[in-house]
């Protein structure tokens, strides 16, 4: 299928703008802010937007990786693995979950039992880059970089400079 371009560099830069004012805002600030990515792929989102919130607010936040593969639902052996330290206090703190791709809910439920088990967060909001609908559980976003309605047969491939060598979001 032909690969089309949806998002260019600029425009992910633009949203990942949009989307740090709209985390100050909510939060009414940046105090107690903490920023969770979901590995690969949202971790490097999570790192753009707290260099945002760096230069805005000139307040340096505190970012963590998560992986949440030992929490999905189609492992039949989650749980069993040690917690990594997130290195990261969660207690109290106003938590910002990060990843790119939002699709069935899965991947978030997983990640809201990890974080749990981390610690107890004031609260958690939840960022994508882009939100391709197709849910299977009650989740939401709070902040979205773009909605793109998808079939349930297309793939959106997330690019990131620091891995992929250009930003883009592509349809295929
Ligand atoms: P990421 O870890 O950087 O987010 O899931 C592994 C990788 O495959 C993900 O990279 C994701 O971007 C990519 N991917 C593309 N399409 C899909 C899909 O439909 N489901 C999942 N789980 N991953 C997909
Ligand atoms: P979900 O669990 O909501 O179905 O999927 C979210 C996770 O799976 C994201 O972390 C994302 O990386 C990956 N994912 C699901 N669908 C896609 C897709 O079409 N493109 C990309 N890049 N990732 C996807
Ligand atoms: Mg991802």
């Amino acid at each position: 299928m032909a690969t089309k371009e949806i998002v260019d560099a600029m425009a992910m830069q633009r949203a990942l703008t949009r989307i740090t004012y709209e985390i100050i805002e909510k939060n009414k600030g940046v105090g107690n802010l903490v920023i969770v990515g979901i590995k690969t792929r949202g971790v490097y989102i999570a790192r753009r937007i707290a260099e945002r919130l760096q230069q805005l607010e000139n307040a340096e936040i505190p970012v963590a990786e998560l992986d949440i593969s030992t929490y999905r639902d189609d492992n039949k052996e989650r749980h069993v693995a040690d917690i990594t330290d997130l290195g990261v206090e969660l207690d109290d703190k106003r938590v910002v979950l990060v990843d790119d791709v939002l699709f069935t809910g899965r991947t978030i439920r997983a990640a809201l039992d990890a974080l749990m088990d981390h610690g107890r967060p004031a609260a958690v909001n939840l960022a994508v880059l882009v939100d391709r609908g197709h849910r299977e559980l009650p989740i939401r976003a709070d902040f979205v970089g773009k909605n793109i309605p998808t079939a349930a047969s297309e793939r959106i491939s997330v690019k990131v400079s620091e891995i992929d060598g250009e930003d883009a979001v592509e349809i295929n």
